[in-house]
């Protein structure tokens, strides 16, 4: 049979295992043609591939490309300042009231045109390329006025097409009530006029909203909920990240993709997002960087069967990270996620918390052939080290990248 392109003498982590774990093959091989997988599986049950080119690994492992489903990778200016007075006790609250915090990047990324913001927001997907991401989540949410969460999604497309690397936009026009306007009010705008008008314009897949008792709050998620699904958008949320306001359960309700962060999550809201499949989006460098000590439940939601991903949360304020081999380090040593279930929450939950399961996430024939290569001797490696990067290969629609 033939094929573009042939990756032998490789181990798999396939991800296809019903029971959840790696889907490991040992001496596996992965055909492609056209961009798509023929074949992932072991070599000596393969068909006979005649490729245009043949690659021999090695030995090395091959993991699907990796999945960041959840960042806010495009902004401009620096918060290292705001970090350092943090560091001499300085309040989040005491920075924001002075003009500092999210307010600071908003001012930033309007005063920014898109030279600026494309040049600012390189260097970061770049780092996340550089260990192995082919499909990255990008939420808007630094503009908070139609033209300026227009330019930031604009941008995230336009880093789609200066890499090889599959970008997903998410409207976040409820991060925050932009300076000088009252909350209620800044959602009915939200609600009324930007959704209709990032639904029509196509410059988000899904809408997202920060529900919160510093942010908006659960009547205000609704509203915007209803506006998303009226335009035929996908949902998700920042729910119970600093408190329980109920937002996992209410974004369940309404069909979400995916609930982030859910330090605070109880009982109910892991029983409504098992009911409707919503994924459980981990995001241990906000964690990590705000120095938060209450963990999501973990255990209680493994229980339910809630699918958990991984995630950066690449954003300037609570989670400055551009790393997903750090990431999953984090989860293993902060949350006690397995080894499996970091790489898997990279991956096929990852691809699941984006509505992308049935093409991406997984070494499966009929797949998008995105590829990570890795020079390490077994999965656990990929978690285990801190800072270093063994990615030996990034292969994004079968071509290398
Ligand atoms: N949750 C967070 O932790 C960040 N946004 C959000 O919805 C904070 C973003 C920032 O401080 O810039
Ligand atoms: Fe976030």
């Amino acid at each position: 049979m033939r094929c573009d392109t042939l990756w032998q003498n490789a181990n798999l982590m396939t991800l296809d295992d019903a029971s959840g774990g790696l889907g490991v093959v040992r001496d596996g091989m992965i055909a492609a043609t056209e961009g798509r997988i023929v074949y992932a599986g072991p070599a000596n049950t393969a068909p006979a591939f005649i490729p245009a080119e043949r690659i021999d690994c090695g030995g090395r492992w091959i993991s699907p490309g990796l999945i960041d489903c959840h960042t806010h990778l495009v902004y401009a200016g620096n918060r290292a300042g705001e970090f350092e007075q943090r560091l001499q006790g300085v309040s989040y609250a005491d920075i924001a009231r002075a003009g500092g915090g999210i307010v600071s990047t908003v001012r930033a990324t309007r005063a920014a045109d898109n030279a600026g913001l494309i040049a600012a927001s390189l260097p970061r997907l770049d780092a996340m390329l550089a260990e192995g991401v082919t499909t990255i989540e990008i939420k808007s949410g630094y503009g908070l006025s139609l033209p300026d969460e227009r330019k930031q999604l604009r941008v995230a497309a336009e880093l789609g097409r200066l890499r090889k690397v599959e970008v997903v936009p998410t409207f976040l026009g409820a991060h925050a009530v932009p300076p000088g306007h009252e909350a209620q009010a800044y959602i009915n705008d939200v609600s009324a006029v930007m959704i209709p008008a990032i639904a029509a314009e196509g410059l988000a897949e899904a809408v997202d909203i920060f529900c919160e008792n510093i942010a908006f709050s659960p009547a205000q998620a609704q509203q915007v909920f209803e506006a998303a699904r009226a335009h035929g958008l996908a949902i998700k949320i920042h729910a119970e990240q600093l408190s329980n306001q109920h937002g996992a359960e209410l974004a369940a309700r309404h069909g979400a993709l995916s609930a982030d962060h859910i330090e605070h999550l109880d009982d109910a809201g892991i029983a409504a997002m098992r009911t409707a499949g919503t994924v459980a989006v981990l995001l241990p460098g906000a964690f990590y960087f705000t120095r938060e000590t209450v963990l999501p439940p973990i255990q209680k939601l493994r229980d339910a069967g809630v699918p958990l991903a991984l995630a950066t949360d690449s954003n300037p304020g609570t989670s400055p990270l551009t790393s997903p081999l750090l990431t999953m380090n984090m989860g293993a040593t902060l949350f006690r996620l397995t080894v499996d279930e970091c790489i898997a929450g990279f991956t096929r939950e990852a691809a699941r918390a984006l509505g992308r399961s049935d093409r991406l996430g997984r070494l499966v024939a009929g797949m998008d052939c995105d590829l990570a290569i890795w020079d390490i001797e077994a999965p656990a490696d990929l978690v285990y080290r801190i800072g270093f990067n063994p990615l030996h290969a990034r292969i994004w629609r079968g071509h290398a990248a």
